[in-house]
């Protein structure tokens, strides 16, 4: 669309909520360097490189910090063999604890002036390299999450994330536009937005600790990952406390073991459904959207188009209506044969 520019930088307003509150308003993200200690971000980020070594997700001939790939590996999120693997970083009591992290928390109390309900879902991303064809496409959390639209994203990608390993990029001021049409994509999420849409590109190099933090509404992609490295994130969610969220955020992320099973091995039981007592406005998701992505899909398939792949295991794995589920499994099958 437009060049990309460089992420404007928020680092020195950290501590005054009402600049940094209108600053989101305008712009719709904050880029803000050392928001969280090197050693919290670290230590949930080698726990996910555990994860993936113990998967095969690493070339062996490589020390596992390299995090260069496993080149034989072809796997992506929903697909029940890259969920067989992923799902156990999930049961990493330090990665829920990060998205508690004071240095957040506090941050999100100054910009809301109110108490802070934090997701209790949270998504963690491992993205494989040189794979352009799922590289996450131009999409808005907020058809995937509802609930209040100010609700922000805070994107942390757990190591050092130069340019050249596929950081996020987000288009300034475009979640002021409302929900833009969307079809069907590979890559993390499903969907892309195909209208046209006001915002400057803006994108960086990260470093361990640094936060990007953007509207629900705001559109934003993954850049292609380079590098032979896996590139390993996380997006935590942050609302008012007085303010709706729907029960998609509710549960852990789909596919990864339901609470009891998360909570099995903790130490510490300070954050097991620590958002029951701040008694959150939970309402029901509204399948518009997904609607929308499944007749697209369906149509994909129908045509032989195997970029539905994804969208029909999602139908498959966690659409409450069995018709659907049947409908999607079958042209799965199809697309297979
Ligand atoms: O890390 C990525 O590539 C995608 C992150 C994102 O936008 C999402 O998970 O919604
Ligand atoms: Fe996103």
């Amino acid at each position: 669309m437009n060049v990309m520019q460089s992420y404007t930088e928020s680092t020195d307003l950290v501590m005054d909520g009402t600049a940094l509150a209108e600053r989101l308003a305008r712009d719709g993200y904050l880029f803000i360097r050392g928001l969280v200690p090197t050693d919290a971000v670290e230590n949930v980020g080698h726990q996910f490189l555990d994860v993936v070594a113990q998967g095969g997700w690493l070339d062996p001939d490589h020390p596992k910090r390299s995090r260069i790939a496993n080149r034989n590996i072809v796997c992506a999120d929903p697909e029940p063999e890259f969920l067989q693997v992923f799902r156990r970083f999930y049961l990493s009591e330090d990665s829920h604890a990060l998205k508690h992290h004071p240095n957040i928390v506090g941050l999100f109390e100054r910009i809301f002036d109110e108490e802070v309900l934090v997701h209790p879902l949270f998504v963690a991303r491992n993205i494989f390299p040189q794979k352009e064809k799922l590289t996450t496409r131009p999409h808005q959390d907020f058809v995937h999450i509802q609930g209040t639209a100010e609700t922000f994203t805070v994107w942390l990608p757990l190591h050092d994330c130069p340019r050249e390993m596929g950081g996020l990029a987000v288009a300034e001021g475009s979640h002021r536009q409302g929900v833009h049409d969307f079809t069907v994509a590979s890559g993390a999420g499903g969907l892309e937005v195909t209208a046209p849409f006001d915002g400057q590109w803006r994108f960086g190099d990260f470093a361990v600790g640094d936060a990007l933090i953007f509207h629900s509404m705001m559109v934003h992609k993954g850049m292609d990952n380079k590098t032979k490295k896996i590139r390993h994130s996380i997006d935590a969610r942050y609302q008012r406390v007085s303010e709706p969220i729907s029960e998609v955020s509710m549960a852990n992320y789909s596919g990864c073991g339901d609470w009891e099973e998360i909570y099995g091995n903790w130490k510490t039981d300070d954050l097991k459904y620590y958002w029951r007592k701040q008694n959150p406005d939970v309402q029901p998701y509204d399948f518009q959207y997904y609607d929308r992505r499944d007749d697209i899909a369906f149509k994909m398939a129908e045509d032989g188009n195997d970029t539905a792949r994804a969208a029909l295991l999602r139908i498959v794995q966690r659409d409450p209506r069995a018709e659907k589920r049947a409908r999607a499994t079958d042209l799965l099958d199809r697309l297979e044969a």
